[in-house]
């Protein structure tokens, strides 16, 4: 690769409420899956690290939980890490769903990255515009420079249709900083394998189950065993309470075979080989209030 000079490497932070579409943005900008996407708020959990790299620069990426308020240790934690990514960060980049009003947790965030401890170079992007009539968005884009004046950029875009994503790249790079890349230009996350594999199990325990029930589930992968003909893999779904157990099941165990037959279709495309997944279901009641679990399963905030 023809490297250009100066080259520039530095952190770009997504943020912003539940479900705005931060992960698929990051997804889309990578090329790669490094982050789960689901039509449910508060699907990501932690700091995921999604690295571009060209010619001329390595952005990484820091897909983070959306900003929420919720009463569980979990939902705490989540929004710790959400604002400890937004303090490592070069850049923020704040979203907002488009296609839907401007709410008060919207507002309150853009007013907090404006103007508290964590302002720095900051880009607004106004997501789903698939979704939205052309006259709508001028009034809005108009709206968040008049909130956020010294923002460097209001980027309309669309992160599943990938409509001026390529714009974003090019607005955040003069705002890094120059440097040599930290991450190999091979690689796309700086997740390990377990951890994906259990977000990958995860995705498709949130797209089977319905309300309440993912927000309560984790996924613990317990062995990952390479094989001469592929991996082998045992992980143990979670659950908060006795009576989501049956539910995860589902009849004559028909869902919880879904949810195995569809992660492992997902898993064979990531680690490029055969697999073999065992899954258990386990009730671990109140795992999202627990220090100790929640350590475990690396949501510390
Ligand atoms: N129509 C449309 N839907 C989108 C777009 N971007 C994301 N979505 C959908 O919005 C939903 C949420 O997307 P995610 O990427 O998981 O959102 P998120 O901000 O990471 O959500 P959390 O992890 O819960 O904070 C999914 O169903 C996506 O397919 C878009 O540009 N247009
Ligand atoms: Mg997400």
């Amino acid at each position: 690769m023809q490297v250009e000079q100066p080259f520039r490497c530095g952190k770009v932070a997504l943020l912003g409420r539940p479900n705005v579409g931060k992960s698929t943005l990051m997804n889309h900008l990578i090329g790669a899956k490094a982050a789960i996407v689901t039509p449910k708020p508060q699907t990501t959990r932690h700091r995921i690290l999604g690295i571009y790299t060209d010619a001329r620069r390595q952005i990484i990426f820091v897909d983070t939980p959306g900003i929420h308020k919720g009463k569980l240790r979990l939902n705490r934690n989540m929004v710790r890490t959400a604002y400890a990514a937004a303090e490592e960060a070069d850049v923020l980049v704040i979203m907002q769903d488009a296609s839907r009003p401007l709410d008060a947790g919207t507002r309150m965030l853009i007013e907090r990255f404006a103007t508290g401890p964590l302002r720095k170079p900051r880009f607004h992007v106004l997501n789903k515009i698939d979704r939205v009539a052309k006259n709508d968005l001028l009034p809005r884009i108009d709206l968040l420079r008049r909130l956020d004046p010294e923002a460097k950029g209001y980027i309309p875009l669309s992160a599943r249709k990938g409509i001026q994503t390529d714009r974003l790249l090019d607005a955040v790079t003069p705002f890094l900083p120059v440097g040599e890349p930290v991450y190999d230009p091979d690689w796309f996350t700086d997740q390990s394998q377990r951890r994906l594999v259990s977000e990958y199990i995860r995705e498709q325990v949130f797209l089977a189950m319905h309300q309440e029930i993912p927000f309560h589930t984790a996924v613990d992968v317990e062995r990952f065993q390479e094989e001469a003909w592929g991996v082998e893999i045992d992980a143990v779904i979670l659950v908060g309470a006795e009576s989501h157990k049956p539910m995860l099941i589902g009849k004559g165990g028909q869902r919880l075979k879904l949810i195995g037959t569809r992660a492992r279709q997902e898993l064979e495309r990531l680690l490029g080989c055969r697999v073999r997944l065992n899954l258990w279901v386990k009730v671990d009641p109140d795992w999202f209030d627990s220090p100790a679990k929640l350590m475990d399963l690396g949501i510390h905030g």
